[in-house]
């Protein structure tokens, strides 16, 4: 991974410090250790994680040298049950950022899917901590399936999930994806900061 050929694409404040791991338990565990420690807009990326996580404890498929893992650092200035809408802008910025990259049609699915088709191309995994007298801590962890071969995916999840590579059949540089997801996210978490709410909405019904 050429975290420098990501930094030269962000336009943005999100992505404009990168933190890169080998290999990590789950990015969402190291981002959300770092508490105040690191500035909005930080970035977790790891080239594996050995305990991936997805939501209710559930594994994520992890391996190494193929696909997105990262978790992305805010401190959104909102009351808590506005914090759902995180999830949402984070899905819109995805499926912008993929359908940009590769040309094809990714889709969402309530709450947390991306989508090829009826195949599961990626996901995402909001974590917030409530520090007292601090802005909430809301980690999003995204991770997306890029150059993932058929026989590398285990049984449990064959039939249902898929890669850029395995619906396109050809590979793809993770360093734009990466970056392009990155942008996608600094322009629809600022769309979310401006309060365009019914705006990010309306996009994420497109994509549905
Ligand atoms: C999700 O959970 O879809 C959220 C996944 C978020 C992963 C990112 S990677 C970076 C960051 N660090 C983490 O530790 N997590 C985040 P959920 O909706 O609960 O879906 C989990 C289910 O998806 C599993 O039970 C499997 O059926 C399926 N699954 C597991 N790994 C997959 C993969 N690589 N591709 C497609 N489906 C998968």
């Amino acid at each position: 991974m050429d975290i420098d050929a990501v930094l030269l694409r962000i336009k943005g404040d999100i992505g404009k410090q990168i933190v890169f791991y080998d290999t990590v338990s789950s990015s969402n565990t190291v981002a959300l250790g770092l508490d105040n420690r690191a500035d909005e807009g930080t970035v977790i990326i790891a080239d594996s994680q050995e305990k991936g996580r997805g939501r209710f404890g559930r594994a994520w498929v992890s391996p190494p040298g193929a696909n997105i893992y990262m978790s992305i650092i805010l401190r959104p200035a909102v009351a808590a049950r506005h914090l759902t809408l995180l999830t949402i802008l984070s899905a819109v910025a995805c499926a912008c950022a993929l359908r940009g990259t590769t040309g094809l049609t990714v889709s969402v699915k309530w709450p947390n899917d991306l989508m090829s088709f009826d195949k599961k191309i990626g996901g995402i995994l909001t974590e917030i901590r409530t520090i007292r007298n601090e802005l909430p801590l809301a980690v999003v962890g995204i991770g997306v399936n890029v150059n993932m071969e058929g026989r590398d995916f285990p049984l449990s999840i064959r039939s249902t999930a898929t890669s850029l590579m395995h619906e396109t059949g050809r590979s793809f540089h993770r360093e734009s994806i990466i970056s392009e997801i990155l942008n996608e996210m600094d322009r629809w978490y600022k769309a979310f900061q401006a309060g365009l709410w019914q705006a990010i909405i309306a996009e994420w019904q497109r994509f549905s």
